[in-house]
């Protein structure tokens, strides 16, 4: 991202301290860069660091350095003390572990830079080097090759100039060519193939289940928004040299048979509005598991611009009951309000069929993430897929994630996958260099009215 665009962006800094700022550790997303070796490998590894310590310190004009200890991870961040401080806490200061800030132990004497001892404490010892060589004997310290490894580990599968499928933001019930124009920690920026100067395009990251390979909507038998050359080559099976393929995707098992019929009843996170879980219908079946959805709660448009693709295997889509079951409110059908709506009485007096329970019980998704109630994180705003913005998980529901955008209202929350590739550790916008959004702050007098926010936020 341009360096305008991260000039402010935000910084996790004093609220780390806080014993009570719990950060979703960074080995439970499993998109994240080194996410595998990441927790247990940091605290009490001793590393060289900037000293910041000094008489006139600046940033700019100082190359002094001394070792420090990590005491405390929080995601990407660790909590640093310089060597010689004991058990003196007054210097400790947070790092992003990812931004090279911090070296192995012997970088600066490879590189020939001074160690310096901080100066709050440079009384304390007359052998400086002595206690040094004590302090380090046995001491663990960052692989050689961290930040080779950090580097392999941001490389995207796509390049600038791929081509792909890619939900129409504009009308979600169908899809678009789109080519990525930018790429920033696996976070694909793509411009639709028709779309004007205005039109920004579309965020996602590069696992997420809505981009789609070159002639996968003709395959599935989904809508496609495409010029004629397009759906020309791709029944012929001709490929370009940008053309994504299936191979670089987030994939569902795709040989078994349809699970559910058009017409079947089920609950769905509403993909325009993403806090709200809602009494929906299966409207058609695709091929390869995929199917159309539509929600409940909207005026029915003729046209089918409000249908939504969801694979069987979705784990946004659940039974009739489940959100009675876990104390979710039910977005009902139009035309009811969540009061006197009640699922037994609707499919009796409609005639409608419920999605099987078994069904959806033997698609076999285990429950297994390691999220609570509590934990902060960073988050794309799906209704703004650009913004990555400070979180916190809300709730916790089997395998769903409620996530609350910090200082925002309700109506901003998101349902998602625990596993879903939208939400990172904090620290992860600094590590990749994307730009972050900070808490909505209160206006600072009580001058401004509150303002009165629509229910259902437009898609940008
Ligand atoms: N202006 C946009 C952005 C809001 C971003 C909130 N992110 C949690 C809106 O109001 O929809």
């Amino acid at each position: 991202q341009s360096a305008a665009a991260l000039a402010n962006s935000y910084e996790w800094k004093d609220e780390l301290f806080g014993c009570e700022f719990l950060a979703a550790p960074v080995s439970l997303f499993k998109h994240a860069p080194l996410h595998e070796m990441w927790d247990n490998t940091f605290e009490g590894m001793k590393v060289e660091v900037k000293n910041m310590d000094i008489e006139n310190y600046s940033e700019k004009l100082n190359d002094f350095f001394w070792v420090a200890t990590v005491l405390k991870v929080k995601g990407y961040m660790g909590l640093l003390r310089y060597e010689g401080f004991g058990s003196d806490d007054s210097k400790d200061f947070w790092v992003n572990l990812c931004c090279s800030e911090v070296h192995p132990v012997g970088w600066c004497a490879t590189r020939g830079k001074p160690l310096i001892p901080p100066r709050s404490i440079e009384d304390k010892y007359t052998d400086w080097k002595k206690f040094l060589v004590k302090q380090l004997t046995g001491a663990r310290t960052l692989p050689a090759n961290f930040y080779t490894k950090l580097n392999d580990s941001l490389v995207s599968r796509f390049s600038v100039g791929s081509v792909m499928e890619v939900v129409d933001k504009n009308r979600i019930s169908q899809v678009k060519v789109a080519s990525v124009c930018e790429i920033i920690g696996k976070r694909l920026h793509v411009k639709y193939f028709d779309s004007s100067p205005e039109d920004n395009g579309f965020w996602c990251h590069e696992d997420s289940p809505l981009i789609h390979p070159v002639g996968w909507a003709f395959r599935v038998g989904h809508p496609l928004d495409a010029p004629q050359n397009y759906c020309q080559r791709v029944a012929s099976g001709r490929l370009f040299p940008n053309d994504s393929t299936i191979d670089m995707f987030y994939k569902y098992p795709t040989n078994e048979p349809p699970l559910f019929a058009e017409g079947m009843k089920l609950e769905a996170i509403d993909p325009l509005n993403l806090s709200a879980v809602c009494a929906a219908t299966v409207m058609q079946i695709l091929n390869e598991g995929y199917m159309m959805i539509r929600i409940d709660c909207y005026p029915a448009d003729a046209s089918g611009a409000d249908w939504f693709c969801y694979h069987q295997r979705s784990p946004c889509i659940f039974p009739v009951g489940f959100a009675l079951a876990n104390n979710i409110p039910l977005v009902p059908p139009i035309g009811f309000t969540a009061e006197e709506f009640s699922w037994e009485e609707y499919l009796n007096t409609t005639g409608a069929r419920a999605a099987s329970r078994t069904v959806f019980a033997a698609r076999g998704h285990v429950v297994s993430h390691g999220f609570v109630a509590g934990m902060r994180l960073e988050c794309a705003d799906l209704m703004d897929p650009r913004l990555v913005c400070v979180a916190t998980v809300a709730r916790v529901v089997a395998d769903l994630l409620k996530v609350h955008f910090d200082g925002w209202g309700g109506e901003y929350d998101q349902w998602l996958w625990a596993h879903s590739t939208d939400v990172y550790p904090v620290g992860w916008c600094r590590a990749v260099g994307h730009r972050l959004e900070g808490p909505l702050q209160p206006p600072p007098r009580a001058t401004r009215k509150p303002q009165s926010k629509p229910n259902r936020r437009r898609r940008k």
